[in-house]
């Protein structure tokens, strides 16, 4: 009987670990130029429904100064976000309480705007549609050049 039990405990344990291989977290790290509106990856993959952790990291600069943030938007959708993010400068509370996001309903995650020497770490669930996923800073000016594509792949 004790086996027996021990056995079971054995079987959970090792579909536990499975299932939890199947959800190991994606930890993707973005370093801004120190110079140019770039980010340093164009683009990276992640599985449908995945965890994923993305760091924003944006090196110091004593000439530029020029922050940056990081927005995930739907497919198809980067052009969209990034007009919305050049109206918002008529916005006074754009670059400070709005954190340079745009309101707009093709965002699905966004950082804060990281001043120069700082980062930022947002953590979200990968969309289950597998699919390109663009990315951009939507600090003004910047989205044209800084972008790239989360592409969610099974
Ligand atoms: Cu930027």
């Amino acid at each position: 009987m004790k086996f027996r039990i021990s056995l079971l405990c054995t079987l959970t344990l090792l579909s536990v670990s499975s299932v939890l291989r199947a959800q190991e977290v994606a930890e993707v790290t973005l370093t801004a130029d120190k110079v140019q509106f770039l980010y340093d990856k164009k683009e990276f993959t992640v599985k449908p429904g995945q965890k994923v952790k993305v760091t924003l990291v944006n090196p110091a600069d004593s000439v530029t100064r020029q922050p940056h943030n990081f927005l995930i938007v739907k497919p198809g959708k980067k052009d969209v976000v990034g007009m919305a993010a050049n109206a918002g400068m008529a916005d006074p509370a754009f670059l400070t309480t709005k954190q340079a996001v745009p309101e707009s309903p093709e965002i699905l995650h966004h950082t804060k705007l990281v001043q120069p020497g700082e980062q930022d770490t947002i953590e979200f669930t990968a969309p289950e549609e597998p699919g390109d996923y663009p990315y951009l800073c939507t600090y003004p000016g910047h989205w044209a050049i800084m972008n790239g594509v989360m592409k969610v792949a099974p």
